[in-house]
């Protein structure tokens, strides 16, 4: 395989391989890829490296996880170096973390920023991939890495008349980079997922007014967030080998916590209620690890459920909006739980309303006004916390044709189709990180990154080994791995709610659960025991063998 390198007489860029997005997927995957001396080259369409941390800057964005937890791995000087100030960071500091990474690893040299992939075309022929680019540019590479991410798709509600707006609309998923000023202002609020739930109670200290338009009431739980001492972050660096290793390969979502034994009907009503109360103290996204059956077990569930629905009705003033606040109607924990500063606190505030719009969808949005039940709710500044076209929604803007000039949207017009989650059958070297089929939303993002980085770049490094110059799905392999994703979802909770995880939320979209449900740790197995016998359901091919589709 070359070094990078312009091939006279085509007059384009060619290199081993191209990479998708500059977020934490594409960083860590430009790093291995140099280590392993292939040449690369990533494209990325935002000024700057961080992916959903570089767009998503809205008032009260932090992320879900523990940033102790919430951090590569890769490197122990960085983890042992870096000093995280809070237990959830905020975005800007994420944010800082991703270009001290950039900075630290000089990745920036192979990073082209402000530039979209358009396409990527797969030629037969030669078995490589022509990738075009915003600029108009078309580069060659031998592999293509979609580095895209889950949730970097804001999605922009159909409402009618939004556009007849005439103040401002922001979404969360795509926040200017300037300070927003509420202060004064009327704001409305639509939607109550982890942005607009992580948005309402700062937005609400600086607006004259907030009113938030629910659809669907959320179960969250209090962050705890705060700062973090030097022996807080100590406990976590003299124990990284441990709790790194627990998080790959024994925790089902990528989290190191005590793991539960039991199920919640196990125990008896007052010890059940004391182990939430605890977890509910300590804060966070684990309070579903309280239980090993909270997932699977609908009356289990329900007894979780019932403890934050108690919750929500202890915090909540006005008995009204407590009860509409109280989500009914999904088990907990099959949308992600939100994690929250003061969520529901925040409805206390004299100037905070909460609409409901699931029993009266909005009518219309008008030049000053959200409509709903012939009442207009007047407002000065519009904030859609109304979430993305997750999972697939970065990969389908791109078009990518595969063997037969066959698009990857066609191909996943019912639901997407992929083995492993890495690759999909058709579409030869090109990888997906954490793409629909893999653990990937369902853990934290981190360490599944680096599980699919990992995966990918030892696989190209085996590729050359072996002198094989293509990789790719059977289909076969692929059409029982989707039935196991499928059936794995199926023994569980979490289809029964309308999620993003199913596609729900975009009309139109195929109902399939996306997300692996089975666990990181297994997850891992699984894909280290397919590498280990050779690449078990992947077809690999010298650059001389016939063309073949896989089967
Ligand atoms: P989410 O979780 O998809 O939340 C979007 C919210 O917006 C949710 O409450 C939706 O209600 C609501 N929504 C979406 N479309 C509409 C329309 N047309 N009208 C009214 N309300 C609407 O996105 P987030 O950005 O909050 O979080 C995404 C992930 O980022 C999160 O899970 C964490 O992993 C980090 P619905 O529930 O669909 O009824």
């Amino acid at each position: 395989m070359s070094q990078g390198h312009t091939s006279p007489g085509r007059g384009a860029e060619s290199y081993d391989v191209v990479v998708v997005g500059a977020g934490f997927a594409g960083m860590y995957m430009l790093h291995r890829l140099r280590g392993l001396g292939f040449s690369a080259r990533v494209y990325e369409q935002g000024s700057g490296v961080g992916g959903t941390w570089y767009w998503n800057r809205y008032p009260g964005a932090r992320c879900d996880v523990e940033s102790m937890q919430y951090s590569y791995s890769f490197s122990d000087e960085l983890q042992q170096e870096w000093d995280w100030s809070e237990r959830y960071a905020p975005q800007a500091e994420i944010l800082r973390y991703a270009n001290h990474v950039a900075d630290r690893f000089d990745l920036r040299r192979d990073i082209q920023f402000d530039t979209r992939i358009e396409s990527a075309v797969f030629d037969e022929v030669t078995g490589r991939w022509a990738v075009t680019t915003s600029r108009g540019d078309t580069v060659q590479a031998q592999f293509v890495v979609l580095a895209t991410g889950c949730l970097s798709n804001a999605r922009k509600p159909d409402i009618k008349g939004l556009e007849t707006f005439k103040g401002p609309v922001y979404h969360t998923g795509n926040w200017p980079h300037e300070p927003v000023d509420f202060t004064g202002l009327r704001v409305g609020l639509i939607g109550t997922g982890s942005s607009g739930i992580q948005s309402a109670p700062i937005i609400a200290e600086q607006a004259s007014h907030l009113t938030v338009f629910q659809r669907t009431a959320n179960f969250s739980v209090p962050a705890r967030n705060g700062a973090l001492s030097d022996e807080e972050r100590g406990a976590f660096r003299n124990n990284y080998p441990e709790i790194r290793r627990f998080a790959r390969e024994v925790a089902r979502n990528g989290i190191y916590t005590e793991q539960p034994d039991r199920g919640a009907l196990d125990d008896d009503e007052e010890t059940r209620r004391a182990k939430y109360a605890a977890r509910w103290e300590r804060g966070g996204l684990t309070f579903m690890y309280a239980y090993n059956n909270l997932g699977l077990d609908r009356t289990a569930n329900d007894t979780a459920a019932d403890f934050v629905r108690g919750k929500i009705a202890e915090i909540v003033n006005d008995p009204g909006k407590a009860k509409l606040l109280q989500p009914n109607s999904h088990p907990i924990g099959t949308k992600r739980i939100c994690v929250d500063t003061d969520y529901f606190a925040t409805f206390n505030r004299p100037n905070v309303a909460l609409v409901d719009i699931k029993t009266h969808p909005i009518e219309e949005i008008t030049a000053s006004a959200v409509r709903v039940a012939g009442t207009d709710h007047e407002v000065d500044a519009l904030v859609l916390a109304t979430g993305f076209d997750a999972m697939t929604g970065s990969v389908a803007r791109i078009d990518i044709r595969g063997r037969g000039g066959q698009t990857l949207n066609q191909k996943w017009a019912e639901g997407p189709k992929t083995y492993l989650g890495l690759m999909s059958a058709g579409f030869p070297n090109l990888f997906i990180i954490t793409g629909p089929g893999s653990p990937s939303v369902l853990s934290n993002m981190i360490v599944s990154i680096e599980q699919h980085v990992d995966w990918i770049a030892d696989a190209l490094g085996s590729l050359r080994r072996q002198g094989l110059a293509t990789m790719e799905a059977d289909r076969d392999a692929e059409e029982k791995w989707v039935a196991h994703v499928n059936e794995v979802a199926a023994g569980t909770l979490y289809p029964q709610a309308n999620s993003w995880y199913m596609g729900a939320n975009v009309p139109g979209k195929p109902r399939i659960f996306m997300p692996y449900i089975g666990g990181v740790g297994v997850y891992r197995r699984i894909c280290d025991e397919v590498a280990a016998k050779g690449y078990e359901g992947f077809v690999l091919q010298r650059a001389d063998q016939p063309r073949a589709a896989a089967s």
